[in-house]
């Protein structure tokens, strides 16, 4: 049986069209879980769109549009967007369907009958971008909410409230017991920080809306006058996806879960969603993983608020779904923030696409068609063959381990360092020279270099699935491995290439 793996990416917001932000979750999960899937696992890779709330229902008044017919039309280009991105998530939810309301409902219950849910009153300052009460360290010196950079409004009403105070020791104390929950590290402090600042001001999350002030929401199994808090109601959205309820489908998958957010929604998922968890007798996800921001001009972070987001579409429409995604996979190190500029992109795509990868296989095939050598998968190993091997054992250690680690960024690299160590090689043994000199040497050469070449093929295959495919396709590539560790397990073809599409154009602007 194949080891199972479960990754989901925040359900994002309908109040708005998916930006790079959203694509750089959505791909990142999107390449990681076609990683797994070549590493011999069974992958649910689960998105979404959380539909409920103020400001769905705000963003739909400003078109005109009723919630239902509004969400319609924006989940549907999220659906839309990663179609043509070439995503392959299993399942997209929506949180207006009946499957998630219903979980969601059974789960208020649940933790209402065990005694942890009351009634009481609350005021506090709500940040209708956020969704949530802030606490006065969430406000900048102006008095607004730091992401959003809008004052919030001081509220004042009879909510019910989730005892998340009693949950909270159990989950610091799980945490500490396990740092590797919630990572890269800092995020993990940054969680326990929340938690001891939580503990201290004593307060409960307040987990519903009056039906006066926000009709569109999950009405309370238990009070009719009142709808679920929008993100108690988006985080069930992990198990409402994953058969909650059917245990025989839901434990084996839920016991592999692996979310992948931005910093912004650290609190609700690193302490509200185990804490509810707790209580609703789940155990806790299995890995919370954090990504940073995305910054467009001036280092501001980019999104629908600011209005500095860039379209993910029309730059796949400039310079097509894979150098996108590319580019965002190596150029963000997991966990820290990244900018975005056109010069950045471009200089990023030239130097990695363009010359080191590019460049390596136009000059291998442009010369094994002029000198007539192949791609003969008879030929002997070149004697720069056992070099190969042995930078292959390393990428293959290196790769799969920082995989598996969400650190993208090294994983590319440890397969860029193969590519430039494969171009020092044609530079050192001038299969031109060789081609006047040696023949069987120039041969020999020529198609070691189309076999490393099916190899690190192979091994960019998640982060550039379309043109992989195509050349894997093109030079008749198989392999006894996913991620072969030695020249001998690929084999291709012999063939006469006649021509080829550019693997990747050189860039001026995009
Ligand atoms: O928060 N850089 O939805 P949302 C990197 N519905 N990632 C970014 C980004 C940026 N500049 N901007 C957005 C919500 N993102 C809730 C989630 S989950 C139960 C509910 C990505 O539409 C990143 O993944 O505001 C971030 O966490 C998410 O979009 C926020 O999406």
């Amino acid at each position: 049986m194949k080891q199972k793996i479960f990754i989901t990416t925040p359900i994002y917001y309908v109040n708005a069209r998916p930006h790079i932000g959203h694509a750089y979750t959505t791909i990142a999960c999107d390449t990681w879980a076609r990683y797994q899937r070549l590493a011999g696992r069974e992958v649910f890779f689960l998105t979404g769109t959380d539909e409920h709330g103020d400001k769905i229902v705000k963003a739909a008044a400003a078109e005109g549009k009723t919630p239902a017919e509004y969400c319609d039309t924006i989940s549907g280009e999220f659906r839309t967007a990663w179609q043509k991105l070439g995503l392959t998530p299993d399942d997209f939810i929506r949180t207006t369907e009946d499957r998630h309301k219903r979980v969601v409902q059974q789960i208020l219950q649940k933790i209402y009958d065990a005694g942890d849910i009351y009634a009481g009153e609350y005021t506090g300052n709500y940040c209708f971008g956020c969704e949530r009460y802030l606490t006065d360290k969430e406000l900048n010196d102006k008095g607004e909410c730091v992401i959003h950079l809008k004052k919030p409004e001081v509220i004042s009403e009879k909510n019910y409230f989730f005892r998340m105070q009693k949950y909270l020791p159990l989950w610091k104390a799980q945490l500490l017991q396990n740092r590797s929950l919630v990572s890269p590290e800092g995020y993990c402090n940054e969680v326990l920080g929340t938690i001891d600042e939580l503990i201290k001001n004593g307060e409960d999350l307040s987990i519903s809306r009056p039906k006066t002030r926000l009709e569109w929401g999950i009405e309370l199994p238990f009070d009719k006058e009142y709808v679920t808090y929008v993100w108690f109601d988006a985080l069930i959205n992990y198990v409402s996806a994953t058969s909650y309820g059917n245990p025989q489908q839901f434990d084996a998958w839920w016991a592999t879960a692996h979310h992948m957010i931005a910093k912004d929604i650290l609190k609700p998922h690193g302490v509200y969603w185990p804490t509810m968890l707790m209580a609703a007798g789940i155990p806790v996800f299995k890995r919370l993983v954090v990504h940073g921001y995305w910054l467009g001009f001036a280092d501001q972070k980019m999104s629908k608020s600011l209005g500095n987001a860039k379209d993910p579409l029309e730059l796949a429409a400039k310079i097509g779904n894979d150098a996108l995604r590319f580019f965002l996979m190596r150029e963000m190190n997991f966990g820290s923030d990244a900018r975005f500029s056109e010069e950045i992109m471009v200089n990023r795509l030239n130097a990695n696409l363009a010359n080191d990868l590019g460049n390596l296989v136009q000059r291998t095939l442009s010369m094994l068609k002029k000198y007539e050598c192949g791609p003969n998968p008879q030929t002997a190993p070149h004697t720069s063959a056992a070099h190969i091997d042995a930078s292959l054992k390393t990428l293959k250690a290196d790769y799969l381990r920082t995989f598996d680690n969400f650190e993208f960024q090294y994983a590319i690299e440890a397969v860029f360092v193969v590519i430039r160590s494969l171009n020092k090689i044609v530079d050192d043994y001038k299969p031109w020279s060789l081609a006047k000199e040696n023949m069987t040497e120039c041969t020999a050469l020529l198609n070691t270099l189309v076999r490393a070449i099916a190899v690190v093929l192979l091994y960019l295959r998640p982060v550039l699935p379309e043109k992989t495919a195509e050349y894997l396709t093109l030079l008749k590539v198989t392999s006894q491995q996913e991620f072969p560790e030695t020249l001998a397990e690929v084999a291709f073809a012999e063939q006469k290439l006649d021509a080829w599409p550019m693997l990747f154009q050189r860039m001026e602007t995009v």
